[in-house]
């Protein structure tokens, strides 16, 4: 369907955000993805949180792998940079295009396949070297692009849509992502508009790793009984840890809570994460008891969701490196490029 244009056309009363902007500057191609597909929802989140943030499009740079995953970021943001690359190259270009340029928005997208088989050593060290990035994997257990193979996130005792039951242990980027360092760690279902919006938002504002594993079920190949990533598997086993509400540092806090209920989590910007606990007993900034209780509730087979882990002072590959502050292209040739002069210095101080 890649051959039928998005109509231009709008209605004139479409709600307009700060910048002038409404929901069709946010959106991209028309998708070309099976109808139902979870990945589509998790477009509508991405483009439903630069529209609320009131992003302009030009900041942001799509980076992606190979799947039907990483197809998505063309049926979203057509007016920001994207870069489709190779199938689990996504961290490592977008690893190399931030420290070119460290003002724009960072927005990797991948699968299951992509980050947790061939390109699970980018997704670790990406994540534990603390690229300023939103790093999203839309989660389905399959590969769904070359037609339903189990991947590496599928759980062991899962059966496949013939019936194969998968003997292998999973993967969980989620624990994972914690072990390796990450400073924002989340768990959201495409299914879940309402949870996941704000974890993208908080995601995007978050400076330092972030990443996101979004449950994001394949109907062509793994939405039936017997799979663990299908729509009604992650609605019934969903054991949601607490609601966030993302606000920005200039808008004040409005709505009452019932002390105790809500946790305020200050962010070094000046933002605020509102925490709605569901579980009484998670606390959001202890990464060692998150792992734990990942672990736990994942035995009883349950899908925990939400803010699962955030630093709210992290630190980014640029701070541990030293680098200038001004992107790249707008240095002159002296300054990228010395001379000899300043090679033979730093030489001398390495013998
Ligand atoms: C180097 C390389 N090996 C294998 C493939 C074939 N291939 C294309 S997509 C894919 C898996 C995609 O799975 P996933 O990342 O989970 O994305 P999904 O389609 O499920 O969204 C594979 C193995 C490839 N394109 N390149
Ligand atoms: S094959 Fe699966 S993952 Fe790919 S578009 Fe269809 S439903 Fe989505
Ligand atoms: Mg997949």
């Amino acid at each position: 369907m890649t051959y039928i244009a998005k109509p231009k056309f709008h209605h004139p009363g479409l709600p307009k955000n700060a910048l002038g902007y409404t929901h069709r500057d946010y959106e991209g191609k028309i998708s070309t993805l099976c109808a139902g597909c979870g990945h589509d929802s998790i477009t509508a989140a991405i483009i439903e949180a630069c529209f609320e943030l009131s992003i302009e499009p030009h900041r942001v740079a799509k980076i992606s792998g190979i799947g039907c995953s990483s197809k998505t970021p063309d049926y979203f943001l057509n007016a920001s940079h994207g870069f489709n690359s190779v199938h689990g190259r996504m961290p490592s270009v977008l690893t190399g295009a931030n420290l070119a340029n460290r003002e724009l928005i960072y927005l990797g997208v991948s699968g299951d396949g992509d980050s947790a088989s061939i390109g699970l050593g980018q997704f670790a060290h990406a994540l534990r070297r603390g690229v300023n990035m939103v790093y999203i994997v839309e989660n389905n257990g399959v590969y769904g692009l070359t037609k339903g193979q189990f991947s590496a996130t599928a759980d062991r005792g899962s059966k496949s849509k013939r019936g194969v039951i998968n003997a292998d242990s999973s993967i969980d980027l989620v624990a994972m992502a914690l072990q390796l360092g990450a400073t924002f760690v989340a768990r959201g279902f495409s299914g879940d508009k309402i949870q996941l919006v704000p974890l993208i938002k908080a995601a995007i504002e978050h400076q330092g790793a972030a990443f996101i594993d979004v449950l994001s079920p394949c109907v062509a190949f793994n939405n039936h009984e017997g799979s663990t990533k299908s729509f009604d598997y992650v609605r019934e086993h969903n054991e949601a840890v607490n609601r966030l509400d993302f606000i920005t540092a200039r808008a004040p806090i409005t709505v009452a809570y019932e002390p105790g209920s809500v946790e305020i989590v200050e962010q070094h910007d000046g933002s605020r994460l509102v925490l709605k606990k569901v579980a009484a007993d998670y606390d959001a900034n202890d990464r060692l008891g998150a792992m734990n209780f990942l672990q736990r509730h994942a035995a009883m087979g349950q899908v925990v969701t939400g803010l699962l882990y955030v630093d709210p002072e992290p630190e980014d590959l640029h701070r541990h490196f030293n680098t200038v502050d001004a992107p790249l292209n707008t240095l002159s040739e002296k300054e990228l490029c010395p001379g000899s002069a300043a090679l033979e210095k730093i030489n001398a101080s390495l013998r």
